[in-house]
């Protein structure tokens, strides 16, 4: 036991005052039909809840944690009882991983693999006692120096090989371990200096790398939900899958769109300048919202922190995509972390309830605000069920036509916007 004196995590209501216990998370409340659990399918991230010991580009860790042992291996056993014991304590069902996350990396390919098929065995063993499940997997092209100029986008066919090998592994492990879905997150695909890119030549290369990607997760008869995981920037200075809409485009391009759909992360919104929901309503008007990495940044700080999701606005405006959408295919990750000086044990739980907390009053706030919203919608658009506005909206009209009908006319008010009002409406549901 690594979790020693927290007892499991319950459903207390909203008068509680006890930092352990949830307020608003109430698995087994329906909202629209479906159990508060089944909307989001939460999960923690073993990179972040696991390995990260506070490092950054300042200072050294700042967290021992009771799983770090001397031997990689026997490091990498206990992770995986700790993972499941955090979940259980938590009452979530599910994790995510990384290859290089869950087993020590060998000397080659080869070593690796051996070392990821000992810990996928004992994972195994462990999910035969526990309801803990893999929500998704995926494999890291990005911290050795290898992937330093890129993966699938390297100058170097050896290095596209060796991204390619750990891709296969990890698709297999992932379907193995029956995970929902299998991320890419393309984290040095990207260029940090144009003039020195063959533009041409990475984008054909990265495109024939999706396309045998979803042609082994079809030949292995893995059923869980592709993802391609949009960020604009970091580490590279500009990243091919900039966001919602130029993964997209990227993938109708070469004929790859109904073998992907998006993996959606707050934080990597906001860094390409866009809000949380504009990227979910965009990825939801495509029907490629797959999943969502759950977590918030810093304006200020203007990087990828991280955090987790507390705004309550935000979740509101993202849960109202997500109602829209009927939920998502695969769930909700915690792609986030404890900051660097919060190095309790307890500290993950912290984090994780909030979170858990907030996307649980989000969904309960957006549900109540759906009518309302939808109704101003309806009424500032009610003029296109008219003759004039069927006919633009079914393409069925043409410049003459519209110059004829407009000619004489004057035109020079629209209704007001109401903004205002929606913004007072929902601070009445909101508090
Ligand atoms: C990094 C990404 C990464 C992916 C998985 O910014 O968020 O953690 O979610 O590789
Ligand atoms: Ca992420
Ligand atoms: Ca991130």
């Amino acid at each position: 036991m690594f979790f020693k004196n927290i007892d499991k995590i319950k459903y207390e209501g909203e008068k509680s005052q006890n930092p352990l216990s949830y307020r608003y998370y109430d698995p087994e409340e329906e909202i629209k039909g479906k159990k508060m659990k089944d909307w989001f399918k939460f999960s923690v991230a073993y990179w972040h809840t696991l390995n990260n010991k506070g490092m950054d580009p300042f200072g050294s860790p700042t967290m021992n944690r009771p799983w770090d042992l001397s031997d990689p291996l026997d490091s990498a056993y206990a992770k995986v009882d700790a993972m499941f014991e955090f979940c259980e304590k938590l009452g979530l069902e599910y994790f995510t991983f990384h290859d290089v996350d869950i087993a020590p990396e060998g000397e080659t390919i080869r070593e690796s693999y051996k070392n990821l098929d000992k810990v996928v065995d004992k994972i195994k063993e462990n999910m035969k006692s526990s309801k803990v499940k893999l929500l998704w997997g995926t494999a890291n092209l990005f911290s050795h120096p290898r992937y330093a100029q890129g993966a699938a986008t390297s100058p170097n066919p050896e290095v596209y090989a060796y991204a390619a090998a750990q891709v296969k592994k990890a698709l297999e492990i992932t379907n193995e371990l029956n995970g929902l879905g299998y991320v890419l997150w393309g984290g040095r695909e990207g260029y940090d200096n144009l003039l020195l890119t063959n533009s041409e030549l990475e984008e054909k290369n990265f495109a024939n790398f999706l396309k045998m990607v979803s042609d082994y997760k079809n030949k292995i008869g893995f059923n869980g939900v592709l993802l391609i995981e949009p960020k604009p920037k970091e580490p590279t200075k500009h990243q091919y899958d900039y966001d919602s809409l130029s993964v997209i485009a990227f993938l109708k391009k070469y004929g790859l769109d109904n073998d992907y759909k998006l993996n959606i992360e707050a934080n990597h919104a906001t860094l390409a300048g866009h809000t949380f929901s504009h990227e979910l309503r965009y990825a939801r008007l495509n029907n490629k919202l797959g999943s969502i990495d759950a977590n918030r940044g810093d304006l200020l700080l203007g990087w990828d922190t991280d955090q987790f999701p507390t705004n309550v606005y935000e979740t509101t405006f993202a849960m109202y995509e997500v109602l829209k959408n009927n939920g998502v295919d695969v769930g909700f990750n915690f792609d986030a972390k404890v900051r660097r000086a919060s190095t309790d044990l307890l500290d993950l739980f912290y984090g994780h309830i909030s979170g858990i907390d907030a996307f649980a009053l989000g969904l309960r706030i957006a549900n109540k605000l759906m009518p309302i919203i939808d109704e101003m919608v309806e009424k500032r658009y009610e003029k296109f069920n008219n003759d004039l506005g069927k006919e633009i909206l079914n393409g069925e009209t043409n410049l003459e036509k519209l110059s004829e009908y407009i000619m004489d006319k004057k035109v020079e008010k629209v209704e007001s916007l109401k903004q205002e009002l929606l913004e007072l409406i929902i601070n009445m549901h909101m508090f």
